[in-house]
């Protein structure tokens, strides 16, 4: 069936890639650079599901300019890379490393020269392990850390950097660190849980406010994991435990910082953590919401688990994209609208993406059909959400490159460059040429 024409987007709407530091940069131990909760996960049996590491992961710390290369060959305006803490500073707060400095100032100027807008995210997951020692997010103090360092950062890079984020996915990283144990540093602990949610939410109300100290005309943002949480097989019985997973999900930060208050369930349970001043620490305003969607999660009651609900299947028979995931891509649309109507304000999709298991083939091309189908689906309902009042500003894929999936390894690739992880060759897959041909479609009728 020929494609019907897609209403064109505004001007100046932003397409992007992005990646993260632990997932590609590789380059562990070079340079100066400290030790992260995700080495330490690395080297903890049974921490990775393939028994891998990130310690070349894409080796963009080292090909970085390559990298760049295949971002302009795309024609992306945009690229959302992550600063890796213990590159600033190896034991998370006092002395910072020159040489981890260097690294993003070549990276930061590489991009610009390439005509590539830097969109700079402060925290994708990989905390100094000398901070996790004192605690980690459990500690009040690391909100203050993170605030040193995000003025460090700020400070040599707020001149040339005008995107920033505070964080990326604040629910994944606390929720999977410290109430289910499938992300570093992998504790189990209810109470340990709630302080680690307060702490990160006042370390962005302090990032927000450095940021704004520092960096003139900063555009802030701060990154959520927002998707659907639906009852398995649509059952009674796993409806208390969707509500209370959704609050984990999607409402533990967005709320307090952009609405000024926890949700119900998690209201009550916080209290014992929260200090007088607290809430207006937290809500700072920010300039748009960055969303991370794949797809709905469906949650069923189990007892045995931290918080008494467990991840559950979707319906049978729903289309997914043999990692599990599935597809719907309506609930992405109908995301965009919850987020215009609960927060309103302008929103960039920050990551979108296919994950599979894409493989060369003996011509030496890397053809993806199934992402290209899912980006179409998911760009024509994001285009839908548009017209229907959703204020979108920008779409980044995830990600420009395979990279390390976190606790399962490399199995998993969703990258619109094809990494062969023995040999480190970059292969642009089928969907890149796909994207690169969307990009230029839109800028042909400015
Ligand atoms: O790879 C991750 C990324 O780090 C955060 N968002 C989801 C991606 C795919 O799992």
């Amino acid at each position: 069936m020929p494609d019907t024409p897609a209403p064109r987007m505004p001007q100046d709407f932003v397409w992007g890639v992005s990646t993260s530091a632990y997932q590609v940069e590789g380059a562990v131990r070079d340079d100066g650079r400290g030790m992260s909760i995700w080495d330490t996960r690395c080297i903890t049996k049974g921490g990775i599901g393939d028994g891998s590491n990130a310690d070349v992961a894409c080796d963009h710390y080292h090909r970085a300019a390559e990298d760049i290369a295949l971002m302009r060959d795309i024609g992306v305006n945009a690229y959302r890379f992550s600063v890796a803490w213990p590159r600033i500073q190896p034991r998370g707060r006092g002395a910072v490393n020159p040489k981890g400095f260097d690294f993003y100032d070549r990276l930061i100027d590489g991009v610009l020269e390439a005509g590539i807008e830097p969109w700079l995210c402060l925290y994708h997951w990989d905390l100094p392990q000398a901070l996790q020692d004192l605690g980690g997010w459990a500690n009040r103090d690391c909100a203050g850390w993170y605030a040193d360092y995000a003025a460090l950062v700020a400070r040599r890079y707020g001149d040339r950097v005008k995107r920033w984020v505070t964080f990326n996915e604040f629910s994944v990283f606390t929720l999977f660190g410290y109430a289910i144990p499938w992300a570093a540093p992998g504790i189990t602990d209810r109470a340990q849980h709630l302080k680690a949610i307060h702490h990160v939410n006042l370390a962005h109300g302090a990032g927000v406010d450095v940021l704004r100290a520092l960096v003139p005309g900063a555009s802030i943002g701060a990154i959520h994991n927002r998707q659907q949480v639906l009852p398995e097989h649509g059952k009674p019985e796993n409806a208390e435990a969707a509500a209370l997973l959704d609050e984990h999900w999607n409402l533990a930060f967005p709320d307090p910082q952009l609405l000024g208050h926890y949700p119900p369930r998690i209201a009550a349970a916080i209290e014992p953590y929260v200090q007088a001043g607290d809430m207006a620490r937290i809500c700072r305003p920010i300039d748009w919401f960055g969303l991370n969607h794949y797809g709905p999660i469906f949650a069923k009651t189990d007892p045995s688990w931290t918080w008494g609900y467990a991840w559950g299947d979707a319906p049978a028979g729903a289309p997914d994209y043999g990692v599990g995931w599935a597809i719907f891509p309506d609930a992405f649309r109908d995301e965009l609208l919850e987020i215009t109507r609960r927060y309103r304000m302008p929103i960039v999709i920050t990551e979108n993406g296919c994950g599979g298991s894409d493989t060369v083939d003996a011509d030496g091309a890397v053809n993806d059909p199934h992402r290209i189908a899912y980006f179409r689906l998911y760009i024509d309902r994001m285009r839908d959400a548009m017209r229907q009042g959703a204020d979108v500003r920008g779409y980044f894929v995830w990600s420009l490159l395979d990279n390390f999936e976190w606790g399962t390894g490399y199995g998993t690739r969703f990258g619109l460059v094809h990494v062969d992880f023995q040999t480190l060759k970059r292969t642009p897959k089928a969907s890149s040429r796909w994207y690169a041909d969307l990009i230029r479609g839109e800028r042909a009728v400015r």
